[in-house]
């Protein structure tokens, strides 16, 4: 009998608001009200719980109903209180949830951070919300990102929750591949490549340099110690928790030499994550700003690296990722958003010019070592979780010979 009420209330609730939605007039209202009917005649997109979304970790697309718990800040740290920014939030089953592996991590893309983040809007811990978006990791976390609709469960989406300017879903099956990430780019070669992707590359969050302590640790997780970080250079196993400054600490190492445009550790090129990884702090001074090149002595901690007077060769297993690093700094910067343009060049002892070599070294490394698993993940979850942009050229591979060959 119950059941039946509830039904019925249900069935007029609907009813009251397709009534209301055709006397509301401005254009936002018509376009929340064309995806409501555009939703219900596809298949049905019925929310699911936070526990099914924590166990469909494949980038399919999905509604989550689940209540607000706090904002996510690592992989393992949600606050309930004091949030950071309007960036992401966390949903569980239940709102007393305190257990993070019990929640779904939610990115808040641009334009509804202003309604639904928390340090906006601190009264939403606890209230019920049904998100749509990619079934994906965020924050090396069950996560919940690319997301494109938000609304407060009871609440009729044409008036509150549909965002003011954003488009309609006009497709429902998330990106496969980085194809759309890239649409400007394809086809295009030389020069005009490289400017194409300067312009897709250039968009994204950027991090302060103590943000940048957090994100190697997941950015540079060893696949096979979650507690670990590699490092790159030594590739040595190391602990998390031992990043500081002591002689066998890991700490930030800028494989662009931060000298080499003297961009120091502000916010930008300082802290852009595609160039920074976790490295044995001896070892990082002893690469100190050399420019990279084949040759040298071993280097003292670091097996299979060569150094000399004016270069460093790193070991076979990283000389790809090295170049494909310094590849992306020079696409990323070309000048004109307030940094250096950085130039990759074919010499060694560019000092503090904003130079970086040897370019025909590095297009030869590139060549031998090829992006790898690590690399890739390590790429996406820059993507998804921190700065929003890519390295193409760990992506297309092939692109490095279209602007440098
Ligand atoms: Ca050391
Ligand atoms: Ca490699
Ligand atoms: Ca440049």
């Amino acid at each position: 009998m119950r059941a039946s009420r509830w039904s019925l209330l249900a069935l007029l609730a609907c009813v009251t608001t397709a009534v209301v939605a055709p006397q509301v007039g401005s254009p936002a209202e018509a376009a929340g009200s064309f995806t409501e009917a555009a939703g219900s005649s596809t298949a049905a997109a019925a929310p699911i719980t936070v526990s099914a979304a924590i166990g469909a970790q494949n980038g399919s697309s999905a509604t989550v109903r689940g209540y607000v718990v706090g904002q996510p800040t690592a992989t393992t740290t949600v606050v309930r209180s004091n949030y950071p920014s309007d960036y992401a939030l966390a949903l569980a089953d239940s709102a007393a949830e305190t257990n993070h592996t019990r929640m779904v991590y939610v990115q808040i893309t641009t334009s509804f951070r202003a309604a639904y983040g928390l340090k906006t809007n601190p009264s939403l811990l606890g209230a019920q919300l049904d998100v749509t978006g990619s079934l994906s990791a965020y924050f090396s976390h069950a996560g919940l990102t690319s997301t494109t609709a938000f609304a407060r469960v009871g609440t009729p989406p044409t008036t509150t929750t549909t965002p003011p300017t954003t488009t309609p879903p006009t497709t429902t099956a998330p990106p496969t591949s980085t194809d759309d990430y890239y649409r400007a780019a394809i086809g295009k070669t030389g020069p005009q490549l490289k400017t194409a992707l300067n312009q897709i590359i250039r968009v994204g969050d950027k991090l302060n340099y103590d943000q940048v302590w957090t994100a190697l640790k997941a950015t540079d997780q060893d696949p096979a110690n979650p507690n670990n970080v590699i490092l790159l250079y030594s590739g040595r196993s190391q602990s998390k928790s031992t990043n500081g400054g002591g002689a066998n600490d890991w700490n930030r190492e800028h494989v662009w030499a931060k000298s080499h445009g003297d961009f120091g550790t502000a916010t930008g090129p300082g802290t852009d994550l595609h160039h920074l990884r976790p490295e044995d702090v001896s070892v990082n001074s002893n690469r100190g700003n050399k420019d990279f090149d084949t040759g040298g002595s071993p280097a003292a901690e670091a097996p299979g690296n060569l150094t000399d007077s004016d270069s460093w060769e790193p070991r076979d297993a990283v000389k790809g990722d090295v170049a494909r690093m310094i590849l992306y700094m020079d696409v990323r910067y070309e000048g004109g958003d307030g940094y250096v343009d950085l130039d990759v060049n074919d010499s060694v002892n560019n000092g503090t010019a904003p130079y970086h070599g040897k370019l025909s070294t590095l297009l030869r490394w590139h060549a031998q070592d090829p992006p790898d698993a690590f690399e890739r993940r390590r790429n996406q979850v820059i993507y998804d979780s921190y700065q929003h942009n890519r390295n193409p050229f760990i992506d297309h591979p092939e692109w490095v010979a279209s602007i440098w060959g």
